[in-house]
Order: C-alpha cells, then sequence, then structure tokens
C-alpha cells in the first residue's frame, strides 16, 4: 500500500489521529521511530506524517516530515534545582503563535509576554498578540497598554468576550492558518473559542489541573478544526515559559527594535548592558526602545525568571 500524507491532530498514549483526505484515521507509531532516539518529541500535533492504511479507519506512522518550525518550552525541572534536559513541543508547524494575555485580572505582565515573544522570534513564528478583556479596563484610559507592541510592529487585537469586542476579527485572522492559542492561565483563552464556536464547550474559568513541576507532560494534544479551513490549538496554563535553546548572544536578535542598533556598539561582541558607548543602551535613553523591554532583554540575558 502506498504512503499518505497527513496532519497529526490528536495524540493520545500512543494514538495519534491523522486527518488527510477529510477523514481522521488512528495510527500507531511504527516501532522503527521509536527506536530513534532523539531529543524532542516524536510525534506532536502539527506534525505532517506519511502513515500507511492497515484497516479501516486504522493506520500506521511510517515517517515524520521535517518540522518547520516547532513552538517549545523547557519542561519545568523535576525537583528544585535540578534542570529539565528535554525539550517539550507544544506544537508543530504553526502558522502563527496567537499570544492572549488579558489586560486586567490577571494584570498585564510584560516580561512574561516579552518571553512568548522572543520564544516565537526564535522560531521566526509570527506572532498575534492578544489583549482580552478589553472591558475591564476604565473607560478613556488613552493609552492602549499594549501600544509599545504596536509601536515594533507587531500585530495586536484588543478584544472581550463579554462584549464581543473584535471577536469576529480574531476568527478572520485565524481563517486559512493553523494557529496556537498560547499565554497564561485564566487570561480568556478558552472563552474566546468558545465565543467563536459555541459547540466546543471548552472548560472556562477552571483551575488547571495540570501541574507544572513533575515529569514530561504533555501541554496540549488537540488541534481543533471547528471551521473547514481553521485549525486552532488551545493551551492549558503554564505558570512558567522558561526559553529553550536560546543562546545568550543570540537574544538581541529577537528583540525587533533592537536590531537597527546591533553592531553599532563601541565594543563588539556588546551584551548591551555594562558596556560603554553601547548603542542599545544610548536608544533606550532616547526613548527608542522601551524601558520595560529593555529590562526584559537583560533578565532573559541573566536567566532571571
Ligand atoms: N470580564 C471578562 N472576563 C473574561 C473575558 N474572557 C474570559 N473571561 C473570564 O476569565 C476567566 C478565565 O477564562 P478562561 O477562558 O478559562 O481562560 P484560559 O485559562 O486562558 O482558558 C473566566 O472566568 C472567564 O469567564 C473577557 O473578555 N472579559
Ligand atoms: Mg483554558
Ligand atoms: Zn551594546
Amino acid at each position: 500500500m502506498t504512503l499518505r500524507e497527513g496532519l497529526v491532530i490528536r495524540t493520545h498514549g500512543g494514538h495519534y489521529f491523522v486527518q488527510a483526505d477529510g477523514a481522521t484515521v488512528d495510527c500507531t507509531l511504527r516501532g522503527r521511530l521509536k527506536k530513534e532516539r532523539i531529543p524532542t518529541d516524536l510525534v506532536v500535533i502539527g506534525d505532517r506524517v506519511l502513515w500507511r492504511p492497515t484497516e479501516a479507519g486504522l493506520g500506521v506512522i511510517e515517517e515524520v516530515l521535517p518540522r518547520k518550525a516547532v513552538l517549545s518550552r523547557r519542561p519545568p525541572p523535576p525537583r528544585p534545582g535540578k534542570v529539565a534536559e528535554r525539550e517539550q513541543v507544544i506544537i508543530a508547524n504553526p502558522d502563527q503563535v496567537v499570544v492572549v494575555f488579558s489586560l486586567r485580572s490577571p494584570p498585564l505582565n510584560t516580561f512574561l509576554l516579552d518571553r512568548y515573544l522572543v520564544a516565537c522570534e526564535a522560531e521566526e513564528l509570527p506572532v498575534l498578540i492578544v489583549g482580552n478583556k478589553v472591558d475591564l479596563l476604565p473607560e478613556n484610559e488613552e493609552a492602549r497598554p499594549l501600544r509599545l507592541y504596536e509601536e515594533i510592529g507587531y500585530k495586536v487585537l484588543y478584544t472581550s468576550v463579554a462584549t464581543g469586542e473584535n471577536i469576529e476579527a480574531l476568527r478572520g485572522l485565524l481563517r486559512g492558518k493553523i494557529s496556537v492559542l498560547t499565554g497564561p492561565s485564566g487570561v480568556g483563552k478558552s472563552s474566546l473559542l468558545n465565543a467563536l464556536w459555541p459547540h466546543l464547550e471548552l472548560p472556562v474559568g477552571e483551575i488547571s489541573t495540570y501541574h507544572d513541576r513533575g515529569k514530561h507532560t504533555t501541554v496540549v494534544s488537540m488541534l481543533l478544526n471547528p471551521e473547514p479551513d481553521i485549525y486552532v490549538a488551545d493551551t492549558p496554563g503554564m505558570r512558567t515559559f522558561l526559553l529553550w535553546d536560546i543562546d545568550p548572544e543570540q537574544l538581541e536578535a529577537f528583540f525587533p527594535e533592537m536590531r537597527p542598533y546591533l553592531g553599532k556598539c563601541h565594543y563588539l561582541p556588546c551584551t548591551h548592558r555594562h558596556e560603554p558607548g553601547c548603542a542599545v543602551k544610548t536608544a533606550v535613553a532616547e526613548g527608542k526602545i522601551h524601558p520595560l523591554r529593555y529590562e526584559s532583554y537583560r533578565r532573559i540575558f541573566n536567566h532571571e525568571i
């Protein structure tokens, strides 16, 4: 039998549900693949695979096609003081990452938002920032809290599930793409998806049962397909978002607004922290780089959480 290509939309205990030609096939993994020891997850949602049909509705994955990009995180340490070794892939090959934060309750944490953004920049993944719960902001609060991100060039959408503001705009931005919704717990990710597609009936307002500490746990295992040309993964809340595999020397490039100043410091290479004649620090002093973003750079560089 010939191999067919498909998209992994769900994984569950050794079963991989592969969508191909409008149908979903329950696949297992070829033994040979399981033996290949790689420091990452073998098959995750979003993977494109080659599979062979066995019986009606069943198949075997023979090959995982190369990943274009992944959204991943370093799993939390198994015990305090221990370092987790393995990359935890949230999703392979997303077309965009929708980073959802709430503007109030819980309050906007720009340092955490910047970690998500750096992870996306490192993978060259397009980002949409959603500032949800805009209904909770006091009226005529002039400075939209995410303006600094709009100025950097990020696409920002202010939404409210309570009033319906920009919910249809969000649908438009999801169309024709594979997206992953990510962001802290309680910001309204599941509520946004339910507002668009009530039939999903995703649990809302629940304290996540996902424990951050502990062994390698699958963070998300389902790619929803609520409309023919929309794929979206909802992720449970993650208290930490530690960056995987980012070299401090590369970090500067993942802050898009720093790029015009790179290579222009007096001492090269420059870490843009203590060095005199630093073009980045000058840009911060001149108001061309936001001090909160510079502080994020410094914290991530220093591995401060
Ligand atoms: N006021 C207000 N509350 C919201 C909004 N969106 C979600 N919520 C509430 O925020 C809480 C967390 O929502 P949930 O969708 O579970 O967040 P998730 O953890 O990111 O999936 C729930 O109590 C929701 O009712 C919004 O736009 N405005
Ligand atoms: Mg949720
Ligand atoms: Zn510098």
